[in-house]
């Protein structure tokens, strides 16, 4: 990987002021009610970005009351679709083209390397928007053929006040997965961002109100877990939840729903994702995408292929090789070209990784390369390959949620399903192999809301996505997530004229 002396140098300046650091509620940019804020460090330093008004319950009240005014008073829910479309395709045109300013903001809060923003994350994250603008105008019940003399329908309805938090890993995108299908809907929103990236989703938020969006529609509360996020969960007056992030914080909010007014919850959690290796796999291909799934972002990713499962006939050559791909990573500043891996969020989550490497040393798994922090400040962590993992190891068990492949020997396939499937966690898999027969096999076998047969990680706007076990409820992205933001109402009328 990059030498460490690059780290060593100034970090590069992003090309972006940060113009927005407060609540956005109604309409405008306000403080938080108790003067307070905290600050947004940069990970490639520890430095502080900026301050950001820090919200609490008071402040979540007064951006749920602005968004059920807009819901039962506003022109939102009641415009025509045809007129949302509008706005939300106008949005995407902003989005677009502020992609450089939305880019450079991401990778400044997050870490990860501006081309992954600038390329890729942004440009996904306007065609999510102009897919769900799609949807505005082609939402409809049915008619339903009901026993008995009555006219039958349903009409499908927007839910009213819906209550998002989401997390850092992916900042923008987690906000267009959210937002998108409500807005298309017809609902309105308030939305906590993650307390380490509060960045970039103000200043999206703000697009879409110059795209003319009704004030109080799309509601921003920046602050933490425990005060502003608690408060949105347990609200009386927020009709849905939709929750990103750690399955001990998930249980945590649908007790708040539960306790609070039953509000219905979607939850999209951890990961422990096996990435399989068949023995026909060619291996040099099979080596790189195992790499990407576990690599990409940091390694930050819920559906990271953190347990990568090679046969045994392959197994030796699968290792030597993906040692030398990691070493070969290139790590550095995120702002300049041809990185392939930035600093991880934190010295929370860096601290977590570190100790998950020392524990995997500990339980006896061979380390390949890597095993340590990279420079002396921020957050870098060296690409690290792990060998001879066993499934009891804590590394092959729980989300490290960093740069750190285990790599696990397997023999035949009833026994790659069996121990790939024992887990608490049913994300994401990946299958690697030519047999069509073993494909179909493994496709059916594996418990998760996601497989990708000879790809891994490709996200398209239309193609649902969620867990299936501990790893979550409900699927986001395509038609799937509109149910979560939909009633149903039946309308039953009686016939006067039976013989018509
Ligand atoms: O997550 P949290 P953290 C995993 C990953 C990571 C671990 C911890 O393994 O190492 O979770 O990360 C808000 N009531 N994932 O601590 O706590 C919080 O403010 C209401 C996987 O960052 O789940 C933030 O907005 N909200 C994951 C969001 O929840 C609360 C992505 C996520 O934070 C709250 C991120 C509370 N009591 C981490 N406590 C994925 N599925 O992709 C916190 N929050």
């Amino acid at each position: 990987y990059s030498t460490a002396t690059a780290l060593e140098e100034e970090p590069i300046k992003p090309a972006v002021q940060v113009e927005h650091t407060q609540l956005l509620i109604g309409g405008k940019f306000v403080d938080a009610l108790s003067g307070k804020t905290f600050p947004t460090l940069d990970p490639r330093t520890g430095e502080v970005i900026a301050h950001v008004a820090e919200g609490h319950s008071e402040d979540v009240d007064r951006a749920v009351a602005a968004a059920r005014k807009a819901f039962d008073q506003g022109p939102w829910p009641k415009m025509t679709a045809y007129e949302r479309q509008r706005i939300l395709l106008r949005a995407a045109d902003l989005l677009e083209k502020h992609n450089d300013e939305l880019a450079a903001l991401e990778t400044w809060d997050n870490g990860k390397p501006y081309e992954q923003s600038a390329q890729i994350e942004i440009p996904m994250l306007v065609r999510l928007f102009r897919y769900y603008a799609g949807w505005a105008d082609k939402i409809h019940g049915m008619t339903v053929p009901a026993d008995g003399q009555y006219h039958v329908q349903t009409l499908h309805e927007p839910i009213g006040v819906a209550g998002q938090i989401i997390p850092w890993n992916f900042p923008l995108l987690m906000f267009a997965w959210k937002v998108g299908p409500a807005l298309a809907c017809g609902n309105t929103i308030v939305l906590k961002t993650a307390e380490q990236t509060p960045l970039s989703a103000l200043y999206a938020a703000k697009l879409f109100h110059e795209a003319g969006l009704p004030e109080g529609v799309l509601n921003m509360v920046s602050g933490f877990g425990p005060t502003a996020g608690a408060a949105l969960a347990s609200h009386m007056d927020v009709d849905k939840l939709a929750f990103t992030g750690s399955t001990d914080t998930g249980k945590v909010v649908l007790e708040l729903a539960a306790r609070s007014n039953l509000k219905p919850v979607t939850l999209e959690l951890g990961g422990k994702s096996p990435f399989i290796v068949c023995e026909d796999a060619d291996v040099d291909q099979a080596v790189e995408l195992a790499h990407f799934a576990l690599f990409f972002n940091q390694g930050q990713c819920c559906c990271a292929g953190s347990r990568t499962y090679v046969h045994e006939r392959v197994y030796d050559e699968f290792v030597e090789k993906a040692k030398a791909r990691a070493l070969k990573r290139i790590v550095g500043d995120p702002f300049k070209s041809g990185i392939e891996q930035g600093p991880q969020i934190d010295s929370e989550q860096f601290e977590k990784i570190l100790k998950y490497i020392r524990s995997g040393v500990q339980s006896g798994a061979t380390l390949e390369t890597g095993g340590d922090r990279l420079g002396s400040k921020g957050f870098y962590v060296q690409p690290t390959v792990f060998s001879n993992v066993e499934d009891g190891m804590l590394i092959a068990k729980e989300e490290i949620f960093g740069p750190v492949q285990s790599i696990l020997k397997f023999k035949d396939l009833d026994e790659v399903i069996e121990r790939a499937n024992n887990t608490r966690y049913g994300l994401a898999a990946g299958v690697f192999t030519k047999n069509i027969d073993t494909a179909n096999t493994l496709t059916r076998a594996l418990r998760v809301g996601t497989v990708w047969v000879n790809c891994f990680d490709t996200f398209d706007a239309a193609i649902p996505f969620g867990g299936y076990k501990m790893s979550g409820q409900g699927r986001e992205k395509g038609e799937y997530s509109l149910k979560n933001y939909l009633q149903v109402k039946a309308v039953v009328t009686p016939l006067k004229n039976p013989a018509w």
